[in-house]
């Protein structure tokens, strides 16, 4: 398997290497400038954990040390499934140091979705955690090892069992990172996908550098700035807008928070004054619900950006009565563009819009579906191409041909108003995922471990309005000829084919049949669409 490759044409990456948008730094050159710029700084809260930058980078080069050891050589690809605990920031700086490509899957993804990871990225090696969220991972990474001959090596953060410790890897440490062309692709993101199971998304040094200054610049970061990631750490939104990367960028200090509930949480912005954080709008909710009963003291809160999926103007407006301090509202997507509201603009701005682009070289078009531009203010396509926009999937010819344009636009799928001054406001999605409390879901993935159920003749996945989750799935199922299966049944079903559990339907409705028209098969994209109308919208009862 080939190195992952991301290429911008020459006259673009000049162009963004010409105004200094692309600096010529990799990650493992970033650790060093960290050290020298913040040594006996604060620059990590997690646990018992208490670690300067200078310990940050001493643990991230004994790391590095280590996986080098391990045999790796520069451009293997690691599969990392940490939560949000100390090992997290050791683990990818030390992959960054040692010219290593970290590969990010979330904690709640299971077998089926890390084997995917694993057979696309060619990962030979797993970094994983021993338990999390009342998960035992060890038998998760037996059944890596017993399926996929390649993954060479595993090694855990915690009680490792049989596999290596993640404790015991290295000794002195590397003492320069491996040199690694800053334009070559740093880690694979997963993306949130409409189609089938996640692909990967390649970043590199200079693009995804670019978007952590820039984004701490915009969200007002500093060396006094103390940002909590309560979200799962291998989302783009807490790495990068600003998240942890940006605060370690400032000289900030970084709070990993195990979970983003109030409780947990509350206490952590209290004993740390911590300064910003990001959630989605379901936790900001949450939050908003919780706060007025805490204990807790949350004064320290300037900046709390919200993203992921959209925040309604009613919820937003009650951020700075409730919370005290300013909203941010954060519009991005692994694959690059990411627009923020700005601290200092005016309140309505704030409520009613999702920010506007971090860089004067995000183009961004809004189409209708015939591929004309549509008058300001009018709902439309987005498509964006910049300095930070990928131009293209990880090996997926197919995708990369339905996904971008032969001039490197990237479809977001995301249908948008664009409004003076740039801002855009999300109006809803044109493709088929759902998005569940900010995680996307692709409803051809649910539909396909459906369809594996000896009792399902055939399913179809839609998303459903929630007050709180704002979106959640329902499952259309025609029941084939083995007998009565159940809800309970199909979701156990699901859950049982290793998968993350936010992806099992919240929902399912037993239809007769699928009706299709004159012509044969309709397309699913309209098959979902007229399910939805009949049962959902129209009220009709299945
Ligand atoms: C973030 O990244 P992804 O890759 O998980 O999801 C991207 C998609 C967008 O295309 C859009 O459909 C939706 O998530 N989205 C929003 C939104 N922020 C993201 N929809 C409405 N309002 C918003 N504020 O979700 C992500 C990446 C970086 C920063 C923030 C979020």
């Amino acid at each position: 398997m080939s190195i992952p490759q991301q290429i911008w044409p020459e006259d673009f990456a000049k162009r963004y290497e010409d105004k200094g948008y692309w600096q010529g730094e990799t990650f493992g050159q970033m650790l060093d400038r960290l050290e020298a710029t913040h040594g006996e700084r604060l620059a990590l809260v997690a646990g018992d954990a208490r670690w300067s930058y200078a310990e940050l980078a001493r643990r991230a080069r004994i790391a590095a040390e280590g996986f080098a050891a391990l045999g790796l050589t520069p451009g293997d690809r690691v599969l990392v499934q940490l939560p949000n605990r100390a090992e997290f920031l050791v683990a990818v700086f030390g992959l960054f140091y040692a010219g290593l490509v970290p590969v990010y899957a979330l904690p709640a993804h299971r077998e089926t979705e890390v084997l995917h990871l694993v057979a696309k990225s060619g990962a030979r090696t797993y970094v994983v955690a021993d338990r999390h969220d009342g998960f035992d991972y060890l038998p998760l990474a037996r059944k890596v090892r017993a399926e996929v001959a390649d993954v060479a090596h595993v090694i855990v953060a915690g009680e490792a069992a049989e596999f290596t410790a993640f404790d015991s890897l290295g000794d002195k440490g590397l003492s320069a990172p491996v040199p690694r062309n800053p334009r070559e692709v740093a880690f694979l993101q997963i993306s949130g996908g409409s189609t089938g199971l996640p692909k990967l998304i390649p970043r590199t040094h200079d693009d995804y550098l670019y978007s952590v200054r820039a984004s701490a610049e915009i969200c007002g970061l500093s060396d006094k700035s103390v940002y909590l990631c309560a979200l799962p750490a291998a989302h783009n939104f807490p790495m990068s807008s600003p998240g942890y990367l940006g605060a370690l960028h400032a000289g900030g200090t970084v709070v990993m928070s195990p979970n983003p509930q109030p409780d947990v949480a509350f206490r952590l912005i209290a004993e740390h004054g911590v300064t910003i954080t990001g959630l989605v709008p379901p936790l900001a909710l949450l939050w908003m619900q919780a706060a007025p009963r805490t204990k807790h003291d949350l004064s320290s809160l300037q900046v709390l950006g919200v993203g992921g999926a959209k925040f309604i103007p009613e919820a937003a407006a009650k951020v700075r009565p409730v919370l005290g301090c300013t909203l941010q509202q954060v519009f991005g997507m692994a694959e690059g563009l990411v627009n923020y509201t700005r601290l200092d603009d005016p309140e309505e701005i704030i409520i009613s819009t999702q920010g506007r682009p971090i860089s004067p070289d995000d183009e961004v078009l809004v189409l209708d579906d015939e591929g004309n531009p549509v008058p300001e203010g009018a709902p439309g396509n987005l498509y964006t191409r910049g300095p930070y926009t990928i131009r293209g999937y990880h090996e997926e010819p197919s995708a990369n041909a339905r996904s971008f344009t032969p001039d490197g636009f990237y479809r977001t799928g995301d249908v948008v108003r664009r409004l003076p001054g740039g801002y855009l406001e999300v109006r809803g999605r044109a493709g088929d995922h759902i998005n569940r409390a900010g995680e996307k879901i692709s409803a051809e993935e649910v539909e396909d471990h459906l369809i594996a159920h000896e009792g399902v003749f055939d399913a179809a996945v839609v998303s459903v309005p929630d007050k709180f989750l704002g979106e959640k799935t329902c499952a259309f199922v025609v029941r084939s000829d083995a007998g009565e299966v159940q809800p309970r049944d199909l979701k156990a079903f699901v859950r049982s084919r290793g998968i993350a559990e936010f992806k099992v339907p919240d929902q399912i409705v037993f239809v007769p049949e699928f009706e299709t028209t004159a012509v044969g098969k309709v397309s699913r994209k309209a098959l979902r669409a007229a399910l939805k109308e009949k049962y959902l919208e129209k009220g009709e009862t299945a």
